[in-house]
């Protein structure tokens, strides 16, 4: 089996590919810079690829014939998608769309990066049926992209939306709240810094570890093409997360973190909870505690401080 992916040099894509390597999997990961020192699993075959150029994908399937296609590339940012609204509709609508598309034209199966920002203002918890109402031009771009993939599965595509609750792990870029409380509380104990300074702090997510989503990504594909929750259904508060990350080296959140108006959005989600029954019942479970992510989280950031 080949797979594409794109986005390989984030965080879900190098789990993903060490998965699918494992699986014995040939996996091609598209990557847009010429950079040296790129963090791919050994195995991986990187090759220039870039979703908004809707040739440059066409000739990727071309050349390598898929029979899987993992669009993961994206620009992630919620925040950030405030002040890119024309950026974050091209590369998360217009680039995912010339991703299905291509893969369409060479009759791949497709795995969609959908994500929990579809659900926006609904109250949780949220499963596949609960209405969409994004709350970010990051989410109004990727229910673009899962009505899209929606679009080509009634043409008789395996397409499937991977609807991933927020995932995280040591690999996860600094400007996501876990990391950057991570590595702030490192910062601290590492007498680098004397304050953490955060926005809202009673934003609730369902946090799960990303090694455990992308695994689900894989099995989802090989199930009937459809839309999937990859969630944890445990809620946590920002601050709940400061409390466990201080707590685990003795220290007391209260003392040091500060909160600005510079962090918070115009508008906010505010609660996110997922019932993945649906993916549950076709044999996926989170092996990751809470718990065990913010440790893990944790102990890499004091490491590399
Ligand atoms: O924010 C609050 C912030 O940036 C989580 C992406 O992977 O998951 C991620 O999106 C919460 C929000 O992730 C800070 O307001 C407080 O309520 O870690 P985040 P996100 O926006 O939930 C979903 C599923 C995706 O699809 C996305 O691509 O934390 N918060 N203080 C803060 N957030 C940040 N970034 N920085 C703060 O200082």
């Amino acid at each position: 089996m080949r797979a594409l992916i794109t986005g390989v040099c984030g965080q879900d894509g190098y789990y993903l590919s060490e998965h699918l390597l494992s699986l014995g999997y040939e996996v091609i990961g598209t990557r847009r810079g010429n950079e040296e020192s790129v963090d791919v699993p050994r195995g991986t075959k990187l090759v220039y690829g870039d979703i908004n150029d809707a040739a440059c994908i066409a000739d990727l399937m071309m050349d390598y014939q898929p029979d899987e296609v993992y669009n993961l590339a994206a620009l992630t940012h919620v925040g950030d998608s405030f002040k890119s609204v024309s950026a974050v509709m091209q590369t998360n609508a217009v680039g995912a769309a010339n991703v299905i598309h291509a893969a369409h034209q060479i009759e791949a199966k497709l795995y969609q990066a959908s994500t929990s920002e579809l659900f926006g203002s609904t109250p949780p918890p949220q499963n596949e049926a609960a209405m969409m109402h994004p709350r970010s031009p990051y989410g109004i771009a990727k229910l673009a992209a899962y009505w899209m993939v929606r679009h080509y599965r009634e043409r008789g595509m395996h397409a499937t939306n991977g609807i991933l609750f927020n995932h995280e792990s040591l690999r996860r870029g600094g400007g996501f709240v876990t990391q950057k409380i991570a590595r702030g509380v490192a910062s601290i104990v590492a007498g680098k810094a004397r304050t953490l300074v955060l926005g809202n702090l009673d934003a609730k997510r369902d946090w799960g570890h990303a090694k455990d989503y992308c695994r689900a990504m894989h099995l989802l594909m090989q199930h009937p093409a459809d839309d999937y929750v990859i969630a944890s259904g445990e809620m946590h508060t920002v601050r709940e997360f400061c409390d466990m990350a201080f707590s685990h080296v003795g220290l007391d959140y209260r003392d040091y973190v500060e909160v600005s108006k510079e962090f918070f959005r115009p508008t906010e989600v505010n609660a996110l909870c997922g019932d993945a029954s649906k993916s549950r019942n076709l044999g996926w479970k989170p092996e990751i505690s809470f718990k065990d992510m913010v440790f893990e989280m944790m102990d890499h950031a004091l490491e590399t401080k």
